[in-house]
């Protein structure tokens, strides 16, 4: 089987991973810049503040992505080149950019494909409180229009918000990404709601536009699956969904927040403040997203916790769980599994679980339009007398757009595929160590871009529509 002629073939990057120019032109600091200064917080030290100079080489690259036969760009926009602090003045040199690479693109034929928010929050927002305060969104709302207004004539596919569950769960569980906090559910609740509010409030202000174009988000998708056929095994992996998947995706997708996790909520004390306003405002966008942008990188394997007792009111102190684990883990935890693949990051290696987990997706949420907007393998890549053999990239890549194809035939609307990531970039916690490009970036060597074996078995895929 063919991949459809309007399925788009694509790649993607996000602002603060490629940009580098951290102050070049006028933009202003982010919660990125300032966070990866901090010892300790990321690896070896390692920042974007070159990250790999794509302000100033992206015709090289989108002139490579198109050598490759990139259908379509996922990028994503630095909110602090256009509003250095977040609010008030444009800046005219940030609009320029971007409108340089969308017009790139065009020129290539590429669809450009565009993230409103990957994570870098200009500076003196995060000052204030980053999501916790709804100034925040408020700002956001402002910000979106004004790309909307700048680019929408030629954009027709914007993301509000990429991977909301990872930025929060990070940022207030894990203490990993700013604002550096650990272990703070109740904080980490009211971050994801205003979140999802401001995305609601943005999807009904774009469709208030009639600019004729899409609007979704991506989150991150990560389905959890029993580690055996035991009743409390999967008791416990239907707990870990509700928190991390549906606590996600319903309030996007049905506009309201699943009940069981807001009654656990209520067991804690930790329902985010909301207003009745804000939660009908969330049910008036649902049926105006126009696709789901689906991260799969890996699935969890899930099993009870033990001396969990089903019927135990689930608190923080009977919690054994990780940190970084937003599961109130009186009851479950994830497990690596010996019959199973890992990279060397011990991310999980399962084509099938991508497969399992579209089918209960759309079991939960019927018929809906997505874009696999992320997918990939991370890597040591090395060079070696100009080539990167990167094999076991290639392997994944083909393994998951198999996947992708067994889906389709099963009837799930997947309209695009964009591998993670189009060149080598900044790994927020694994530097330049860990790589997923089609393009090698050697930093050795000026930054000087190579192709990789992937990057002409991509280019051979595209060609063929997919066909084995
Ligand atoms: C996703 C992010 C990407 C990218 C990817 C790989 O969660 O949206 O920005 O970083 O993960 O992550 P890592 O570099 O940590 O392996």
């Amino acid at each position: 089987m063919k991949f459809a002629h309007d399925f788009l073939f694509g790649a993607a990057t996000a602002s603060y991973q490629i940009e580098g120019a951290w102050d070049q032109d006028g933009k202003g600091p982010t919660n990125w810049d300032e966070f990866t200064k901090i010892p300790g917080k990321t690896f070896e030290g390692t920042n974007g503040d070159v990250a790999i100079d794509h302000y100033n080489r992206y015709q090289e690259d989108i002139a490579l992505m198109a050598e490759m036969g990139l259908e379509s760009y996922r990028f994503s926009i630095s909110w602090a080149r256009i509003l250095p602090t977040g609010t008030g003045e444009i800046n005219q040199k940030g609009i320029d950019f971007y409108n340089n690479i969308i017009n790139e693109c065009l020129k290539y034929g590429i669809v450009p494909f565009v993230t409103l928010y990957h994570w870098d929050l200009p500076l003196p927002l995060e000052r204030k409180g980053a999501w916790l305060n709804r100034e925040t969104g408020e700002a956001y709302l402002n910000f979106a229009q004004i790309c909307f207004e700048a680019f929408g004539d030629r954009v027709k596919n914007f993301i509000t918000f990429n991977e909301t569950f990872v930025f929060c769960n990070l940022g207030y569980l894990a203490g990993a990404h700013p604002p550096g906090i650990q272990n703070d559910p109740k904080k980490y609740f009211q971050a994801i709601h205003n979140v999802f509010y401001t995305h609601a409030q943005t999807v009904i202000a774009y469709k208030k536009l009639n600019q004729f174009g899409e609007i979704g988000l991506s989150h991150v998708f990560s389905p959890a699956f029993s580690v055996d056929d035991s009743e409390e095994n999967h008791f416990a992996t239907e707990h870990a969904n509700q928190f991390n998947l549906n606590w996600f995706y319903d309030p996007i997708l049905l506009g309201k927040y699943p009940e069981y996790v807001v009654k656990q909520l209520t067991t804690e004390g930790n329902v985010p403040d909301w207003t009745e306003a804000e939660l009908a405002v969330i049910a008036e966008a649902a049926p105006l997203n126009d696709f789901m942008g689906l991260n799969y990188y890996q699935p969890m394997r899930v099993e009870k916790i033990q001396g969990y007792v089903k019927e135990h009111v689930i608190t923080r102190e009977n919690s054994t769980g990780s940190p970084g684990n937003p599961s109130y883990d009186g009851v479950y935890r994830t497990v690596k599994m010996a019959d199973k693949k890992y990279t060397k990051w011990d991310w999980e290696i399962s084509s099938q679980g991508f497969i399992d987990g579209l089918d209960n997706l759309k079991a939960l949420y019927g018929d809906i339009k997505l874009y696999i907007t992320e997918n990939g393998l991370g890597d040591e890549d090395s060079i070696i007398e100009g080539e990167v053999c990167d094999i076991p990239r290639i392997r994944y890549i083909e393994e998951h757009l198999s996947a992708v194809k067994t889906a389709i035939s099963r009837g799930i609307h997947i309209k695009g595929y964009y591998a993670w990531s189009a060149i080598d970039l900044l790994s927020w916690l694994n530097g330049y160590k860990k790589q997923y490009g089609f393009i090698y970036v050697d930093h050795k060597n000026n930054l000087k871009r190579e192709k990789k074996a992937s990057f002409h078995w991509y280019k051979s895929v595209i060609t063929n529509r997919g066909e084995d």
